[in-house]
């Protein structure tokens, strides 16, 4: 695809040697939808302090639902990532790719080491267990067509949320992160649910551990530069 509106962010990554002999710098690219799921990738390369091409798409202009962006990602969402033709489209499979390809041992407890099984669940337990019911919430509050619309299907979201939350809350109490006593991306996984909750007043009050938690990982620079920086997070 055409890099038109893409900027480029960070130090390179790698370099690939290529047939001159010379060597070339390969930047992954993030295709970018401000304010989604494609800001847990961006989080992540904020962290790592990887170079990345940010192409951004929008719900308005219709790039998602271009012929050339559904050869990346069949279902027209972000986000997708391209790292050199390494093309994959499933915001959790992209944070444990740059992980693992890129990670250098950080932001994952290692592999076979003490908090590696709560790691795995926690990053998988962001997607898989806490934005579904956020996603029912938005999509019978904003983006279903109004007669899709279900108040009871609301009310059996937002109750599934609130037992959600709760096992989040007991967890995260007076814990900086997640899994262990250090920043993971396990909490970039969950994290982007609380802040997408709270964006849309569907985060209570209680437990209050969760804001606690929130608000330190809001004050990370990489977190705000995702969010915030200029991506209309
Ligand atoms: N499970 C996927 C979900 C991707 C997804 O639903 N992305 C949303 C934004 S958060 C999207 O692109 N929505 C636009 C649309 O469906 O038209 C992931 O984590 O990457």
């Amino acid at each position: 695809m055409a890099l038109r509106g893409a900027r480029r962010y960070g130090a390179p990554h790698r370099a690939t040697p290529v047939a001159c002999g010379m060597e070339r710098i390969d930047v992954l690219k993030l295709y970018h939808l401000p304010g989604s799921r494609s800001c847990r990738v961006l989080w992540l390369i904020f962290e790592l302090g990887l170079e990345c091409e940010i192409e951004k798409m929008s719900l308005a202009d219709g790039s998602l639902r271009t012929k050339s962006y559904r050869e990346l990602n069949p279902l027209g969402k972000a986000p997708t990532l391209d790292d050199g033709g390494v093309v994959l489209y499933e915001s959790g499979a992209i944070v444990e790719y740059l992980l693992e390809r890129y990670g250098a041992g950080r932001l994952a407890p290692a592999v076979g080491s003490a908090g590696r099984a709560q790691y795995l669940q926690w990053l998988h337990w962001g997607e898989a267990t806490l934005l579904p019911p956020i996603a029912a919430i938005n999509g019978n509050r904003f983006v279903l067509a109004e007669s899709d619309r279900s108040e009871a299907a609301l009310d059996v979201a937002r109750r599934q949320l609130s037992r959600v939350l709760n096992v989040l809350g007991g967890v995260v109490a007076n814990r900086e992160f997640l899994v262990g006593d250090e920043f993971s991306a396990a909490d970039i996984m969950v994290g982007y649910g609380v802040r997408l909750a709270k964006m849309v007043g569907e985060l209570p009050e209680q437990p209050e551990s969760i804001h606690e938690w929130h608000d330190g990982l809001a004050a990370r620079p990489a977190y705000q530069r995702a969010f915030d920086g200029g991506f209309g997070g």
